[in-house]
């Protein structure tokens, strides 16, 4: 008997408004059309408790929580899932998330008096994505999408420097692609999609890898 294959981890990142979220939904759909066992996940994940404390800082500018303190408990918000996605993986379901370890670690870097090193450190020992897309979109772009500067972070000149510190990101690391965001989303959406087939085919019985920055 061949052996179980486990889900790929597939995780989806960018600047406020760059189409994360609709591209997760497709292709959570698409694959779950070819038969391929499927789930989305989005970080912060507003509905537990420490996602409430999120949901709270992010919506209330009033909101006064300590940037190391808001920091820790983005990353709790991902350590609380942690079983969960690993059963899943190891179930064989495809985890198609919606920002991960990289949102924590650059939103929180760009702000003043914190830094890169002490940002990745609390997100070393989650799962390590097998594949990380960044959707990519100029400032014009980003300034015209619907809903933008809603929430905390949202201003231009937070979201450059987001830009920029992903990008020194994706330099860094292997396992990322960069996707130009600006196309049709049904474009945007076949890209990710060949590129997500390939590597669930490709993770087949590897063991999942650990974050270690
Ligand atoms: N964000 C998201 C962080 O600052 N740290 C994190 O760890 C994560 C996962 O929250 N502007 C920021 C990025 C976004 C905001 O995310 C809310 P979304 O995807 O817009 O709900
Ligand atoms: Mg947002």
């Amino acid at each position: 008997m061949s052996p179980i294959k486990r889900g790929a981890l597939i995780v989806i990142e960018g600047v406020d408004r760059s189409g994360k979220s609709t591209q997760c939904k497709k292709l959570v759909q698409s694959l779950e059309n070819r038969k391929i066992q499927s789930k989305l996940l989005n970080f912060p994940d507003r509905m537990t408790s420490t996602g409430k404390l999120i949901n709270e800082y992010l919506k209330n500018e009033e909101c006064t929580l300590n940037d190391r303190a808001i920091h820790l408990l983005f990353s709790a918000n991902r350590w609380e899932n942690l079983e969960k996605m690993k059963t899943l993986l190891y179930d064989g379901v495809t985890l198609v998330v919606d920002r991960y370890s990289y949102s924590g670690i650059v939103f929180s870097a760009v702000k003043k008096n914190m830094n890169l090193e002490w940002c990745k450190q609390p997100e070393n020992g989650l799962p390590k994505p097998d594949l990380v897309f960044l959707l990519t979109l100029s400032q014009e772009e980003m300034q015209c999408r619907p809903g933008f500067g809603s929430e905390r972070y949202e201003n231009v000149v937070f979201q450059r420097e987001v830009a920029n510190m992903y990008d020194q990101l994706c330099d860094e690391h292997d396992n990322w692609e960069r996707v130009d965001a600006a196309g049709s989303i049904d474009d945007v959406h076949d890209k990710l999609l060949d590129k997500c087939v390939s590597k669930i085919e490709e993770v087949g019985d590897t063991p999942l890898g650990i974050l270690n920055f």
